[in-house]
């Protein structure tokens, strides 16, 4: 294959097996006709981009019945009103300012801007999230972002001040045409501002199930140094997050227009000490997920073994990963319980674990709660006290024991 960032040659370093669309819950009629692709990551050695081989076409996982909503989580909102002010002190300065967001869901972030009266345009591909977007009062278009989008948007309201995302860039594979669209959008000292799970956080934890479909990318400083770079965009700041397991918010600017962070050569450095320019670092990485499939298949074997019940928590896009590497279905997890309502009723993709509402859970505590929502744990944990004061036993896919 050819690195989708620098069209090196490379080759995956490890597979997965076949993986269905990662949020393509699913009713028993529709089995027959399910899709399936062989999720194989790779690593360029030349421009260190780590990225997934095949991607099934976007059409088929962004459109109206898109299963995952940014809204599902309270710590989530917390954090983009966070992230929104953030970029308001830092980044955004003068009269009639005009933000743009790819990939702006259901408004999640959007609307902190739309409450300080600040100019804003959502750019969001599965119109059911729009929808819900624009019911929280913020403008909102259904297309994927690109050159086109870009020039479209410049005609109608001007340059932008600032370009965002979070946990999308990740997830576009022609990332040239981005950096290009950015390039028409933004003014001359414009930003591009985007999070996304953090390679290096990935790598610590074995946490494999952030590789699926939707993200053709997990990034790392040194590779979106070099994404851009071309584009005449810098990395001008850094700042690790909590979210998602780890994450990193990126912030670029064009070339010498702005000042640069001492964080950005701070991590780089760090990133080098950690080997993750290295292709040696990802032979390892294969093997800790055999030894990590090795040890959930062997817990929930003895698990069933003793005749305790298992349930899954939080019906993640990662657990369609988790469940169909380690070839786990119905018989050794009951169900999942999930807040969303469009995945509940369904079954999940691949596997075909049934998807209940959150109440299934708490009607009947299992012996054993398996966390697909892991990272989402501080918050979880702060509202399931009773379940683990009344015996249960919470078990995560990361960990050694
Ligand atoms: O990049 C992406 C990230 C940001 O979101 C997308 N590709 C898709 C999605 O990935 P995910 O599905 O792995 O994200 P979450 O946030 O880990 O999903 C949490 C799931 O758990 C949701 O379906 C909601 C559910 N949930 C729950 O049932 N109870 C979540 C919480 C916090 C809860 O208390």
């Amino acid at each position: 294959m050819k690195c989708r960032i620098c069209d090196h040659e490379i080759t995956p370093f490890m597979s997965f097996g076949k993986m269905p669309i990662a949020n393509g819950f699913l009713l028993p009629d529709q089995y027959d006709d399910e899709y399936f692709f062989e999720l194989k990551p790779a690593f360029c050695e030349q421009c260190y981009s780590f990225q997934i081989d095949d991607q099934p076409d976007p059409e088929l996982m962004f459109h109206d019945q898109y299963a995952f909503f940014s809204r599902t989580s309270k710590f989530m909102q917390h954090h983009f009103s966070e992230y929104a002010a953030w970029v308001c002190d830092n980044h955004l300065s003068g009269n009639d300012l005009f933000v743009v967001e790819l990939g702006s869901n259901d408004g999640i972030m959007l609307e902190n801007f739309a409450k300080r009266g600040i100019r804003h345009l959502g750019v969001e591909p599965s119109a059911n999230v729009a929808e819900e977007a624009r019911r929280h009062g913020v403008d909102t278009i259904v297309r994927f972002f690109g050159p086109e989008t870009a020039t479209e948007i410049v005609g109608k309201h001007g340059q932008a001040d600032a370009l965002l995302a979070a946990n999308v860039m990740c997830h576009i594979p022609d990332l040239n045409g981005i950096a290009e669209g950015a390039n028409r959008l933004l003014k001359q000292d414009g930003v591009l501002v985007f999070e996304d799970p953090y390679l290096g956080a990935m790598i610590e934890k074995s946490a494999y199930d952030q590789i699926y479909d939707e993200h053709v990318f997990m990034f790392s400083a040194i590779s979106v140094a070099n994404i851009f770079d071309p584009h005449g965009f810098e990395l001008i700041d850094l700042l690790p997050q909590e979210t998602h397991g780890g994450s990193m918010r990126y912030v670029l600017a064009r070339k010498g227009v702005r000042a640069v962070s001492p964080a950005v050569t701070d991590i780089v450095k760090a990133e080098k000490a950690a080997g993750l320019h290295l292709p040696e670092t990802y032979q390892h990485f294969r093997e800790n997920c055999e030894a990590s499939k090795a040890r959930l298949v062997r817990l929930l074997q003895e698990e069933k073994a003793a005749g305790r019940r298992v349930v899954g928590y939080g019906a993640t896009s990662k657990s369609t990963t988790i469940l169909n590497y380690c070839g786990i279905g119905p018989d050794l997890i009951e169900f999942i319980s999930d807040t969303t309502p469009i995945k509940q009723g369904k079954y999940t993709p691949g596997k075909h674990i049934p998807v209940k509402p959150y109440a299934a859970f708490a009607e009947n505590y299992p012996d054993t709660a398996l966390l697909f929502a892991w990272n989402h744990q501080k918050e979880i944990m702060q509202k399931e006290g009773d379940f683990a004061a009344q015996g249960g036993k919470w078990l995560t896919h990361i960990g050694d024991d």
